[in-house]
Parts: structure tokens; sequence; C-alpha cells
């Protein structure tokens, strides 16, 4: 009985201590803000597989294939236009953070949202991945832009 009630314990703290929170995703737009949830991304009939070349520091450039949304078609998805803003901040949960211009997310084929890589989710920063979600920008060879974790997007 009590073997029984200390398995339990260990459980619990096992599985509470590998259960994630649900990623989401706000947008934020003179001060209204969009909460987009997971399911939301992960099923949008806009996303596609793209290859691209991951060059992460000290190790060799690695081809590989991303799935994500374009930035563009996903925010239009949401009934969210952009085109009378001129900027976008991208907030990382890491405190990483760019800034990227309307024309360079409308220059189609360019900014996406990623959520997958090789066919596999993007893992957390606390599971030690780039994700859950990861912007590329496809024309900026060096990913310095490439923000990981990325959790929140200013337009202004
Ligand atoms: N959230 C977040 N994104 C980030 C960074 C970071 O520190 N935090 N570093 C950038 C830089 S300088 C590079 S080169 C790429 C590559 O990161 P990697 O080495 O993890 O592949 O991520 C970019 N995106
Ligand atoms: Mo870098």
């Amino acid at each position: 009985m009590l073997k029984k009630f200390f398995i339990l314990i260990i459980l619990t703290f096992i599985l509470t201590g590998c259960s994630e929170e649900e990623p989401i995703l706000t947008v934020n737009t003179e001060g209204k803000e969009t909460v987009i949830d997971a399911e939301t991304i992960y099923t949008n009939q806009e996303a596609i597989t793209f290859p691209a070349v991951v060059r992460s520091s000290g190790e060799k450039p690695v081809e590989t294939e991303y799935k994500g949304i374009e930035l563009s078609k996903l925010l239009k998805s949401l009934d969210i236009d952009i085109s009378n803003y001129s900027k976008a901040t991208f907030n990382a949960s890491d405190g990483y953070r760019i800034i990227l211009s309307v024309e360079e997310i409308n220059d189609p084929l360019n900014v996406y949202l990623s959520f997958e890589r090789d066919g596999q989710l993007l893992k957390s920063k606390k599971q030690g991945g780039k994700g859950p979600f990861q912007l590329i920008i496809r024309r900026d060879p060096f990913s310095q832009r490439w923000i990981k974790h990325v959790d929140e997007i200013i337009i202004q």
C-alpha cells in the first residue's frame, strides 16, 4: 500500500516536470492583442516545406527542410492587415529581439514562421530546441535574424 503511494508521488513529479505549456504566439497591433494557439499554426492551410542551410556556430553547414507559414500569409489568414504600418518587432523568450520592415515581410517567399524541421516539431528552449516557433529569413544566409523561441510580434 505504502509502496503504491510512493510510486504515485514519484510519477506525479515526473509528469509535472515533463509537462510543457501549450505554445502560443501573440501579435500586437496598436494595443490590440491576437493570441494564436499552436493548433492554428500547425494546421494552417498555408504551411509549406522548404529547404534551408543551417549554419550554427562552430558547426558545419547542414542542409535541412523546414515547415512553416509565410508570415505575410499567416497574418492575412488571421485578418491582420499590416499595410498601414512600417515595421514589426519580434521578441523571443530569451530576450533576443529583431526588427523587420513591413516591405521585407511582404517580400515574397522570404520570411517564414517555422514550427517543424526535418519532419519533427521544433522543441522549446526548455527542451533544448530552437522553437517551438522560429522565424526563418531565407534571404539571410548567416541566420543572425532567424529568431528562435519567438513568442511575440509587435506591429508598429
Ligand atoms: N532567440 C534567439 N534567437 C537567435 C539568437 C539568440 O541568441 N536568441 N542568436 C542568433 C544568431 S547570432 C545566430 S547565428 C542564429 C544561430 O543560432 P544557432 O547557433 O542556435 O543555430 O540564431 C539567431 N537567433
Ligand atoms: Mo550568430
